[in-house]
């Protein structure tokens, strides 16, 4: 109704003596992004822009906006290239928004495969592309799934359109192109109003609200979840659900500061300050498909190490080795699995990378020797910053990295010089060079004599740096650092909290390249600890862009012990699975403040059904392992992890099939139900790949849920019992101690005994869980290797098996025996969910 009447409204603009129509607020482009410096109407109508009040209070209605003749006009036909077409562009308009406008541009299109369409606009000068491997699709069959359509009326517009339903599914006649030196702009109309994606920011809901022209500003800074605020990585992508069930992704290949803006058109802005305009769309049609075709361009994550998918502990702040031990011993003693323990940058000396602290962590190389013993591994933490000032020959890391020359330079050749934790100024190295590459390698591989610790966890590779540019001198005001326009950023300066954007890497300024810092830390620090350990790599990083799935894992950074974190930690983790990087999950129990035990007993039972599930904690803050709250939370947690543990060879599959497919594995309802419109708007359920439901308490106090199942056979995980329900939402009782969980009919899970860690259980027998549908069918898979070693897919060395089960009959057929060890595993359990009465007898298995 609201939205209907601000439809209605026509402003007329009094002062300008003629009547004017107001364009509607729903079709207005921003012609005046930044702050005003004067007289608002004066200032716009002197630029050429449009200027006209909003009737629409509080909503941020652009009230300087473009005309609609603003933009482009073809110069002649487009010209079919065979493969596309190539569109040459004049520019139709006087108006400038920020100065130096790319009189002529050009558009191509290229079809690269039935689902596969890019987009890249140039303007015929070097300027910087992002230096993104894209992996070719499959080849077109001649059955492709859109078509293009150009038109130039008022101004140079375009549409891709699916065939099969006429959906208009990318369509800039939003108008506000724009191609200037230093802003770059396109709008799209969007098919729906289903739209998820872009990152990283603190997304309250998953799929995104259209009112009041939200901003998602995208630019690596070290930002705590706060609102809209750019965080830690960046991933120009977005999901869009039509009404009919289809789903497409949009991916913007730019690597500068930038933002997007929800418009309520439904439309969809995107600005930048520097690249070209180059986009991909991937036309699914399912939405798991547009997941599978991202990563299928971008890369995938290979599979993580087995016990990489165990619980892991850390906290920022153990005083010394004994603070440590006495967390590992009481979650022994409170017998909750634990496979990794962490030691974060307290075991330094003195801060610095690649050291241990003799006094305080004088004994951890012989206790991490210890923990793996027990099947525990240890993981530890570098970040790139390396301090400048101990004299020398007393720090290996600072004189060889000087030697190799692997530093960020000012432009008169001293080295660019910041602060972090080290006591003295630290340098950034220059992860663009091969000889960086080489020097963090031969670093983690001496480290590792030291310490054999099994994988690594980058940090504060946005890069973070405490002050705005060089430490002394901050930044020079030119054209990178002071750039005509800022995107929405925390700060308002590019250079806050980082460095100066002026700074030269091997492949371009900061300026272009600064948010991709952490992604060129991740392979070389892949590349280190496969030398480092000769097993699979496994890294984390805090800092990601398009494509870190294929070195480097996530976290979702310094989230909060609060109820709202909880909630956003589901949204997080399901963007991150479309983002392909899939191997994913927040601080449990919160990274800052004292939490509550309430709150971290529901989230360790939440916490037990991330991909990457992980309890970590900031400096001062109370211990908030499950162990250290007393038996309640201990035993709630030791549940869940055991159903987990439990369901591994589950989840581990559900990676085989990300690496070998590109699917998620924390996927929303909607992905596996597209057409079901109540699964569309929840992110307070997920499923573990297209089966494991969980729906856990998000609130304080709760002691039941309202989940939705959607229109399918559903489970009792533990009852094993038949849901009354189905297309609908079901009150369910959520006692502090459990959370809710149901298996999807129609699958066969596989399943392991559970032990106090992975190395314990991979020896442990196994079981199938076959789950019913409606034809009392069921299919699954179950991938399994040794754990550890590399490249299990490409050399054959693992084991593949293929379950179906109908009309009665289960029958099991080994695809591929690379990995001899299931010869020694016992297949113990078969449990039958959903079997008709005269069935019943099979479940006696149970
Ligand atoms: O600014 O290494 O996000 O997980 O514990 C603090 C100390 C630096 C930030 C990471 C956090 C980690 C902490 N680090």
């Amino acid at each position: 109704m609201k939205n209907l009447l601000l439809l209605a409204v026509v402003a007329v603009s009094a002062t300008l003596g003629v009547a004017q129509q107001c364009l509607p607020y729903t079709e207005r482009i921003d012609c005046h992004p930044g702050p005003f410096t004067g007289n608002n109407r004066e200032e716009c109508i002197a630029m050429g822009c449009t200027f006209c009040d909003a009737d629409v209070p509080d909503w941020n209605v652009p009230v300087c906006y473009l005309p609609k003749s603003y933009g482009y006009k073809m110069d002649g036909q487009p010209e079919d290239t065979g493969n596309g077409f190539r569109v040459t562009l004049k520019r139709a308009t006087s108006l400038t928004m920020f100065g130096s406008d790319s009189e002529t541009i050009t558009l191509e299109v290229f079809f690269q495969s039935d689902y596969r369409l890019r987009i890249k606009v140039t303007d015929g000068t070097s300027r910087y592309e992002v230096p993104l491997q894209v992996d070719p699709a499959q080849p077109a069959t001649g059955n492709r799934l859109y078509d293009v359509e150009f038109s130039n009326d008022p101004v140079f517009a375009f549409k891709v359109i699916r065939k099969a339903t006429g959906t208009v599914i990318f369509d800039t006649s939003l108008g506000g192109l724009t191609f200037s030196d230093q802003f770059l702009q396109i709008s799209t109309r969007l098919a729906s109003k289903n739209l998820y994606g872009i990152g990283e920011n603190e997304q309250l809901t998953f799929r995104h609200n259209f009112d009041k022209f939200p901003v998602f500003p995208l630019f690596t800074k070290d930002t705590f979840p706060d609102g809209n605020a750019n965080m830690y990585g960046v991933h120009p992508q977005y999901t869009v659900l039509e009404e009919d069930g289809n789903a497409h992704s949009v991916l913007f290949v730019n690597s500068n500061a930038q933002e997007f803006v929800v418009l309520p058109a439904p439309g969809l802005l995107h600005r930048t300050i520097g690249g070209i305009i180059d986009i991909y769309i991937f036309l699914g049609p399912t939405p798991e498909n547009t997941a599978q075709q991202y990563t299928e361009a971008i890369g995938r994550t290979p599979i993580p190490p087995y016990w990489a998918l165990g619980f892991q502990l850390c906290k920022y702040g153990y005083d010394n080795l004994e603070t440590m031990k006495a967390v590992v011993d009481r979650t022994l003693a409170a017998q909750i699995p634990q496979d990794v323990q962490y030691g974060d940058i307290d075991i330094m000396d003195g801060n610095k990378d690649f050291t241990v602290s003799q006094d305080r962590f004088g004994g951890l190389p012989a206790y991490v020797r210890e923990l793996k013993a027990k099947g525990v591994k240890f993981m530890t933490i570098l970040d790139p910053a390396i301090a400048l000032g101990e004299a020398p020959g007393t720090y290996r890391a600072a004189d060889l990295g000087k030697e190799m020359g692997v530093f960020l330079n000012n432009s008169d050749g001293t080295i660019f010089e910041g602060r972090v934790w080290p006591s003295s100024n630290v340098g950034f190295p220059d992860f663009s060079k091969n000889a960086t590459r080489e020097w963090w390698i031969t670093m983690i591989k001496e480290f590792h004599d030291l310490l054999e610790f099994d994988a690594l966890w980058i940090d504060m590779n946005e890069p973070d740096n405490f002050g705005n540019g060089d430490t002394n001198k901050g930044c020079p005001n030119n054209k990178y650092n002071n750039p005509p326009y800022v995107p929405k950023i925390r700060g308002d300066y590019l250079p806050t909290s980082t460095l100066c954007m002026d700074i030269e890497d091997s492949i371009s300024l900061q300026y272009n390249t600064h948010s991709l810092y952490g992604w060129l830390e991740s392979e070389p620090t892949a590349a280190g600890v496969l030398a480092a350990t000769g097993k699979r790599p496994y890294v984390f990083s805090r800092s990601t862009y398009v494509g870190t799935g294929r070195w480097a894992s996530h976290w979702l950074g310094d989230n909060y012990s609060k109820w709202r974190d909880i909630k956003t930690s589901i949204i997080g983790t399901l963007q991150f699975n479309q983002f392909g990087v899939p191997f994913v999950g927040p601080d449990i129990c919160g990274h800052q403040g004292h939490v509550e035990e309430e709150l971290c007993q529901r989230w360790h039972e939440l916490g037990a059904f991330y991909p990457f599930s992980r309890n970590h904690n900031a400096y001062g803050m109370k211990d908030q392992d499950p162990a250290s709250f007393g038996p309640a939370v201990a035993e709630s947690t030791k549940k869940a992890l055991e159903i987990r543990y439990t369901y591994l060879p589950y989840l581990y599959t559900l990676f085989f099939y990300h690496y070998t497919q590109g699917s998620t594995v924390f996927r929303a309802l909607w992905h596996e139900f597209p057409t079901e419109i109540a699964t569309q708007g929840i992110d307070t359920q997920f499923l573990l790949g297209p089966g494991f439901m969980v729906s856990p308490a998000l609130n304080e106090g709760q002691r039941s849920v309202n989940a939705y199942f959607p229109n399918t056979r559903w489970f009792n995980l533990r009852e094993g019992t038949e849901v009354n329900a189905r297309g609908t939402t079901l009150n369910l009782n959520t006692p502090l101690d459990t959370i809710n969980l149901h298996l999807r009919g129609g699958i066969i899970y596989p399943t392991q005994e559970p032990a106090l860690n992975t190395e314990l259980a991979r020896r442990n027998d196994i079981g199938i869980t076959i789950a019913l549908d409606d034809n009392n069918s069921a299919d699954g898979r179950m991938y399994n290797d040794d754990g550890d070693m590399l490249n299990p897919t490409e050399s054959g060395k693992y084991y593949l098996v293929h379950h179906t089960y109908a009309n009665g009959e289960l029958i099991s057929t080994v695809e591929n025996n690379g990995y001899p060890r299931m010869a020694e595993i016992k297949l113990d359990t078969i449990r039958i969910l959903g079997a008709p009465q005269n069935l019943s007898t099979a479940t006696g298995f149970n």
